[in-house]
């Protein structure tokens, strides 16, 4: 035990030595505290709890409390007593009263005791220190805020852009080495209140659940567990065929409910506080139940019952579509919503926020309004695969607060990482805030993009009130004019056919399934374009409740944001606006741009608020977006302007690149210099 609380003690120095050790460059994240001189006393008040020696590791979160605020906290005049108290709130929820001598922070466990020291120590680096005499109390809105890693066991990642996984490697086992960078991870998660994280991708190699692998999780288990994270894993779901234990993968069959529950055993002997699987099931060729003829209920219910006597939970994604499909939008609703009420209450459905697959807008999924009896979560994507990688400093928080300012996420929720080993983690210092935003609002989903935001900046590149309203103010305007420049008024899935970065609305090879070619999403032709998912067309919009359902129906009512998502509408046709389809279109193309070159300019103004560094690597990457949204806009104009057959309006600036130039190349870009890979044109 003694030997625990020393491990923690030693571990938390450790990572304050590497935090000191280094310019600013990123790696300190939204924790780039100056270390105090004239530290704070912090005591703890459970008597149960000492203040050295024989520590309990599930009071290790009150260690590092202890040693974060000592660290950190300037001093106020005041000590600071920090205390697990059954009547305090619970959930890992705090209060902080702040009172004229001391500061209290409470909480029923010991996390949440972490989560209220955090939470000062934010208040604190954003200026908003309590009044004297005021008590703030704070509880979580989501019970599950997960993070989802796809990385992969060589040490690729799939769709991230900021370097190498942090837990696995193609030379072996990295545990130790990286031990200190998966420790600052766990304390940047804590800091945000996640408390999961599935630590490998969900096309998931049936290796992850061998006994050497299960002893890398172990040990990065051993340094999550004192920041209150729970591991979990992406289980393949043939793993019991492919690992040649069994012959068959059937959830029915006898052998392989055994073999789960050995292994499940297996994990938890190892790994007590183990949090559960996630299940990508027959899914983009991934294996599943249906390939033995049963059902997701099946698969998912026999992995629910293998890890309920432990605790353990499955999340089973609802990210479905099949080649012949007219309608990809459809398909998981008619695939899940027979099996609403038949899932364990150990399942929950993790269902990805729009119904195709993360585009820069898509309207909310339609399964999060009607499985009425079933545990659902929503999947967001931090990683930017679909809004510019690492490239485009594009802020997620305004486009996930479409969806959960809509939806019910107390169970919980799910973010795909985008944390890679490079110096900054995440491959652009100004998207670190997209992982902060997702911690922030999987907490309190009523937080306002502008306060995140606001907080973001204040706590890592300026605390001076003229920069902070300035990049705050660029930030929140980011999503819409990509949204603009890529694919306005409800466009989906234009992008390249080998990556998701530059837009190819012409890619449609002979050879490829049709639904991962542009053409099936945009349906442009002579008369105009845009997917009809009307009630005339794929009924898509029966998926929603009624009252959306009407108002996405009719084209007039239809919000411009979601027109050409569920309509397919006449170049020449009138909208509300007054604008014809086509010259609205031009205009937003138009505006998309114009806000981008505004983001260069912009960051020019902030020169005086950001260190060189971070100053220097951002203008690169400001300048490359600018062109990036010219050549999205001259690529999709002048493409769909073949079957339009119609004039840019007259307002319109001439475009820079000709529709030859364009197709010859594949828009793409080197994640870290912003340099192009292929050889483009200026
Ligand atoms: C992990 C999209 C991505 C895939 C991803 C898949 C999923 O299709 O392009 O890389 O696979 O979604 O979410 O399962």
């Amino acid at each position: 035990m003694m030997k625990c609380y020393k491990r923690v003690a030693i571990a938390t120095l450790l990572v304050l030595q590497v935090i000191g050790a280094h310019a600013i460059d990123g790696y300190d994240l939204w924790l780039r505290m100056p270390m105090v001189t004239d530290g704070t006393k912090v005591t703890i008040d459970n008597p149960q709890i000492p203040e050295t020696g024989n520590f309990d590791p599930q009071f290790a979160p009150i260690a590092i409390s202890r040693s974060e605020l000592n660290t950190f906290l300037h001093n106020t005049g005041r000590d600071v007593h920090l205390a697990i108290d059954a009547k305090a709130p619970a959930d890992d929820g705090f209060t902080i009263k702040y009172g004229a001598n001391r500061i209290d922070i409470k909480s029923a466990s010991a996390v949440g005791v972490l989560y209220g020291a955090y939470h000062l120590l934010r208040l604190q680096q954003t200026g908003h220190l309590p009044k004297n005499g005021q008590t703030i109390k704070e509880r979580p809105m989501s019970k599950y805020r997960l993070l989802n890693h796809w990385d992969n066991l060589n040490g690729t990642i799939e769709r991230g852009f900021a370097g190498r996984s942090i837990f696995w490697s193609s030379k072996g086992d990295i545990v130790d080495e990286n031990s200190a960078r998966i420790q600052l991870y766990a304390r940047a998660n804590a800091s945000i209140g996640i408390n999961g994280t599935v630590l490998n991708n969900v096309n998931a190699s049936p290796q992850m659940l061998t006994s050497e692998r299960l002893d890398q999780v172990r040990r990065i288990a051993r340094i999550l567990a004192p920041y209150g994270i729970k591991v979990y894993l992406s289980v393949n779901f043939a793993s019991p065929r492919a690992l040649g234990d069994v012959s068959t993968a059937d959830p029915l069959d006898p052998d392989v409910i055994r073999w789960w529950r050995n292994k499940v055993k297996e994990i938890y002997d190892a790994i007590p506080n183990f949090g559960g699987f996630l299940v990508k099931a027959n899914s983009e060729g991934e294996p599943g139940p249906q390939d033995f003829g049963r059902t997701h209920v099946d698969g998912a219910n026999m992995l629910a019952d293998a890890l309920k006597p432990y605790g353990g939970i499955v999340m089973w994604r609802a990210f479905v579509y099949a080649a012949d499909s007219p309608d990809r939008a459809n398909q998981a609703y008619d695939e899940f919503m027979p099996f609403d009420g038949k899932f364990r209450d150990n399942v929950i459905l993790q269902v990805k926020n729009g119904p195709v697959d993360f585009q820069p807008r898509e309207p909310i999924h339609p399964l999060f309004f009607s499985m009425k009896r079933t545990k659902v979560m929503p999947e967001f994507q931090i990683t930017q695969e679909y809004l510019g990688e690492s490239v485009h400093s594009v802020y997620l928080a305004p486009m996930w607060k479409e969806v959960t300012d809509e939806i019910d996420m107390s169970v919980g929720v799910a973010g795909v990482s985008n944390v890679g080993n490079s110096q900054n983690w995440c491959g652009n210092d100004l998207i670190q805030a997209n992982w902060y935003a997702y911690g922030r609002l999987a907490w309190n989903k009523r937080l306002s993009s502008k306060q995140i935001a606001d907080e973001f900046v204040r706590q890592t590149f300026t605390k001076e009130d003229q920069g902070v309203q300035t990049l705050t103010d660029l930030m929140l305007a980011t999503h819409e004019a990509c949204v603009n420049y890529m694919m306005p008024m409800g466009i989906h899935h234009i992008f390249a056919g080998g990556h998701h970065y530059g837009p190819e609305p012409w890619y449609a090879p002979r050879g490829v399934r049709v639904d991962w070619t542009p053409p099936y999403y945009h349906k442009a032709d002579a008369f105009g374009m845009g997917f009809d998912r009307t009630t005339k067309g794929s009924n898509n919009v029966s998926q929603y409740p009624k009252k959306l359902a009407k108002l996405y129906n009719n084209v007039n009512t239809c919000p411009e944001k979601y027109l050409l998502w569920f309509h397919h509408v006449g170049w020449t046709q009138k909208l509300p606006c007054g604008e014809t389809l086509w010259d609205r279109l031009c205009h937003k193309y138009d505006e998309g741009v114009r806000a981008a070159e505004g983001f260069v300019r912009t960051w020019e103004r902030l020169k005086p608020y950001i260190d060189e560094e971070r100053y220097e690597a951002l203008r690169v990457k400001f300048d490359r977006q600018a062109k990036d949204a010219w050549w999205w806009r001259d690529a999709c104009l002048l493409y769909f302007q073949t079957f339009s057959k119609l004039p840019f309006p007259q307002d319109c600036p001439p475009v820079r690149h000709d529709l030859q130039t364009l197709m010859q190349y594949h828009l793409r870009m080197d994640n870290y210099t912003a340099a192009p890979i292929d050889q483009l044109p200026d």
